[in-house]
């Protein structure tokens, strides 16, 4: 095995290309081959390789966080924990992740389908304002689908404690999520940056927010100790692939055992930021409609999830938790929904933390999202911002005592039209 060395389009083609993997789906003849970096995430580079036969993509982590550069190591055995969750995903959730065609450990590489247009990032398609019919249905039965079978509710115990053992050494990872989404955006911590200087007294307000700086710290706790499933771990509408019908969720690097709830708010969150942003991109019109989708979409995705979640939870509970045995065999059925319904009220009570804690650390962080960053006029984006961290407080700190999701949207369009 050579030492990782990172690709680069002029050495793509000598590198890999006696790989079968990569020359059964574009071809083999390397002059042929169109090479392009199209990586604008925060950590890795990505090819497109296109040649005779096809095309495909090939990802690489660097030993670095391409955000900040070499002065942040990162370790490339990210490429190893996303190659395997993608595997499970796809085993949990057929169709709902790219295929993969190989995965070479040492060069912490991974190539696979080549999503081609007209998929999109999702967050492109709601930036521009896209509605997309499917995508509640999509997304909510992916998060039901793997969160439910990468859990003790499903999985053999053995089988489980192995994998979280496995994942158990994505330590790095976790420790971004640790420092950039929990803690980070309540001090004044040295990677942080807001950009609109009209944000600074609310910054200053929430970081002396107690009750909230507590919630995020009883959150962390929850995401650091409640191994209960293996998440996808970064799943915002940029590690979202769309068409007009089609979804598929890639990029599962943070990937680890944590709470269900975690994937759930998250995503959620990145459907709040897209409505609270609306405003900022209506030179081509008025986006009501949009955001009356985005609403919607929310409560879809919620619902689909919910009664996907169920349906496993009676038809599919093969794990050591709440076992038939202690239920629907002795005939008590109304025990087993029981038991569902306080778990699918734990996680509701818990996604609505996570939730307001990443529309946080996305305008106050590090890593900030397009949604608002493409919002030219400062003071339009500055009043975008202000209105979804008031909604960020909101849900994370009364987070036990709202009770629906009806309750949180009603809120959500009482601020944005504040
Ligand atoms: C330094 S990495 C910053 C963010 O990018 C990733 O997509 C994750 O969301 C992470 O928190
Ligand atoms: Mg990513």
């Amino acid at each position: 095995n050579k030492p990782f060395e990172a690709l680069s389009v002029e050495t793509l083609p000598k590198r890999l290309g006696e790989n079968e993997a990569l020359t059964e789906r574009i071809g083999k003849d390397i002059s042929r081959w169109k090479v392009r970096e199209v990586g604008d995430g925060n950590l890795n580079l990505v090819f497109i390789v296109e040649g005779d036969k096809g095309a495909a993509v090939v990802k690489q982590a660097l030993p670095y966080v391409r955000l900040v550069g070499d002065s942040w190591p990162l370790p490339l055995k990210r490429s190893f924990f996303e190659y395997h969750a993608l595997t499970r995903q796809q085993a949990r959730a057929p169709g709902s992740v790219p295929a993969i065609y190989h995965f070479d450990e040492t060069q912490a590489l991974i190539v696979m389908e080549y999503l081609s247009p007209p998929y999109i990032i999702l967050r492109r398609a709601l930036i521009d304002g896209r509605e997309l019919p499917n995508l509640a249905r999509d997304i909510g039965l992916f998060m039901a689908r793997t969160l439910f079978r990468g859990s003790d509710l499903s999985m053999v115990a053995r089988e489980r404690k192995a994998d979280l053992a496995l994942f158990a050494d994505n330590v790095e990872l976790c420790d971004i999520t640790e420092n950039l989404v929990f803690s980070d955006p309540y001090f004044d911590a040295r990677m942080n940056r807001h950009t609109s200087p009209q944000l600074d007294g609310l910054v200053a307000e929430l970081r002396a927010d107690r009750d909230l700086k507590v919630e995020a710290q009883r959150l962390k706790h929850l995401f650091a100790a409640n191994a209960e499933t293996l998440l996808h771990g970064d799943l915002h509408s940029g590690s979202i692939m769309v068409t007009d019908t089609e979804t598929r969720m890639i990029d599962p690097e943070f990937a680890f055992y944590g709470p269900i709830a975690f994937d759930v708010g998250m995503l959620l969150a990145n459907f709040w930021m897209a409505f609270f942003s609306q405003r900022g991109h209506e030179e081509n019109g008025s986006r009501d409609s949009m955001r009356a989708y985005l609403l919607k979409v929310t409560a879809e995705t919620w619902a689909v999830f919910r009664a996907e979640f169920s349906h496993l939870w009676r038809t599919e509970r093969t794990g050591m938790l709440y076992q038939r045995s202690l239920f629907e065999d002795q005939g008590d059925r109304l025990g087993a929904e029981q038991a569902l319904d306080h778990m699918l009220s734990g996680i509701w009570t818990d996604l609505l933390g996570f939730a307001g804690i990443e529309v946080h650390r996305r305008i106050l962080g590090l890593a900030h999202n397009a949604d608002f960053e493409t919002i030219a006029d400062q003071d339009l984006r500055a009043k975008c911002e202000t209105k979804a961290l008031r909604f960020g407080r909101h849900i994370a700190v009364n987070r036990r005592q709202i009770h629906s999701i009806d309750e949180v949207n009603t809120l959500a369009a009482l601020i944005e039209q504040e």
